[in-house]
């Protein structure tokens, strides 16, 4: 289909990269369109459509971290999409890869990307071994188009497609997902964005020169397996942004002074607290519409909870390799950093032997803390990632899971997705190693004396310390 062809991938392996596209005549004759598969978990580059745009004026199109927007056609003034929900193997990192379930040969599936006012036709393959729905999480639609199974429609059942209707009425962030047999389909990674451009001019709604997307989302994959546990409610040992986890997520880059935004869905089953280095953001949108301007204020962190999306955005005008990450620090490691007990202090020495007699695998781990597993090559179990992992110039960054970098140049061409690699600090910029003897001196207060009776410290009854 012409539209994939059009299609430019400006990530590492992007040679690689093939999007299987059939012929135009076949397209043309078909009453469905065609479902255009994507074999690649490369970030793709922005999608601009050729020629025929629908409603509405140009936009900046959307990237979606290590994901891609759907091509779709026109047919009569509407714009005709076609998705696929199947089962997939997601690379969510090199050497890492988890049987899913998703759309249109990846999880999570294809960012929808459309202009207000645009009439919208989704056609839903289930490919999936039970039935599904999709249901647009924050559109207005009409009831029958909402996708709850049971409620709004019967559910697809496998090898059946169905047809979703409707007018993008509402500018803004969105995603989809499943509302039938959810905890499993969704815990098998079921879910894609949506992103809806204002049609003219919108007075909350600011043009930026960057616009990236992403959901979070986690898995339970055993060590060494390839399966989620769909059963998990909160003890998840893989947590990503879309499907993919660091060091295999993009950077987000920038030209200095841009504007840029960057869009959160949180479909896990705990919140994330969004933390941007180097820059503040102010959030100027939800799923439910662009915030008030009185409603702003700057932050670093934006907690996105479950069910939510939120639209960061900020100046990237401080160039550098700024980390951007979820703050709960279980969720920036790798599988096997969950369950470890704590050894800091503890002289296990002498344990380990017997330990590995009854547990032939047990493993000495964070006698001085765990900053030693960031450069240990251990030997890890097939079909897994190191839980602290990336190695940037300065050593191993001893993070993994939901982190990513923002990389801020000077001389970043617009529209260039690429990575520009390490960021080269000005002399005198960076923190430094010190001798001793150079550093001053730190002036400590004299210890104060011992109390005779460490009980005279205590509050006593009736001694007037109550508030
Ligand atoms: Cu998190």
């Amino acid at each position: 289909m012409k539209n994939t062809l059009n299609r430019r991938h400006f990530f590492a392996g992007a040679a690689a990269t093939a999007v299987a596209a059939t012929s135009v005549s076949r397209v043309a004759l078909a009453a469905i369109p065609e479902a255009v598969q994507q074999t690649s978990a490369d970030t793709a580059g922005p999608w601009t459509p050729p020629g025929v745009t629908g409603a509405g004026r140009p936009y900046n199109p959307v990237v979606t971290l290590n994901g891609w927007t759907a091509p779709w056609r026109m047919n009569n003034g509407a714009k005709e999409f076609h998705l696929v929900a199947e089962p997939v193997v997601r690379e969510m990192a090199p050497g890492f890869h988890v049987n899913m379930w998703g759309y249109n040969g990846q999880s999570p599936g294809p960012t929808i990307e459309v202009v207000e006012g645009d009439r919208v036709r989704i056609y839903v393959t289930n490919r999936l071994p039970e039935h599904t729905t999709i249901h647009w999480h924050g559109q207005r639609l009409p009831n029958g188009m909402d996708g709850v199974g049971g409620v709004n429609q019967p559910a697809i059942a496998p090898g059946k497609t169905f047809v979703y209707e409707f007018t993008a009425r509402r500018p803004g962030t969105f995603m989809y997902h499943p509302h039938a047999d959810e905890m499993v389909q969704m815990a098998m990674g079921m879910m894609g964005f949506w992103v809806t451009h204002p049609k003219q001019k919108h007075p909350l709604i600011e043009d930026v020169q960057r616009d990236y997307c992403f959901l979070l989302n986690a898995f339970d994959v055993e060590p060494g397996s390839m399966t989620p546990q769909i059963n998990t409610m909160l003890d998840f040992n893989i947590w990503s942004f879309n499907s993919r986890v660091f060091p295999a997520i993009s950077p987000l880059v920038a030209r200095m002074g841009e504007r840029v935004r960057v869009r959160v869905g949180n479909l896990t089953m705990t919140n994330h607290p969004v933390h941007i280095h180097g820059i503040e953001f102010e959030v100027t949108g939800t799923d439910g519409g662009p915030t008030p301007k009185g409603s702003r204020w700057p932050e670093v962190t934006a907690d996105v909870a479950v069910g939510q999306m939120r639209q960061l955005e900020f100046i990237a005008d401080e160039p550098g390799d700024w980390a951007m990450h979820c703050h709960k620090s279980h969720h920036t490691m790798g599988a096997m950093g969950h369950s470890v007990p704590t050894m800091i202090g503890v002289d296990h020495s002498g344990l380990v032997a017997p330990l590995q007699r009854a547990v032939p695998d047990y493993m000495v781990m964070g006698e001085r803390g765990m900053a030693d597993m960031g450069e240990m090559e251990m030997e890890l179990p097939a079909n897994t990632f190191p839980m602290m992992t990336g190695t940037g110039p300065y050593g191993p960054i001893e993070m993994g899971g939901m982190f990513t970098m923002l990389k801020v140049r000077a001389d970043q061409k617009p529209g260039d997705y690429t990575d520009p690699g390490w960021y080269t600090m000005p002399p005198g910029t960076q923190a430094r190693l010190v001798e001793t003897s150079d550093a001053p001196a730190a002036s400590r207060p004299a210890t104060p004396a011992q109390p005779a009776n460490a009980n005279a410290r205590k509050p006593q009854a009736g001694s007037g310390h109550q508030h």
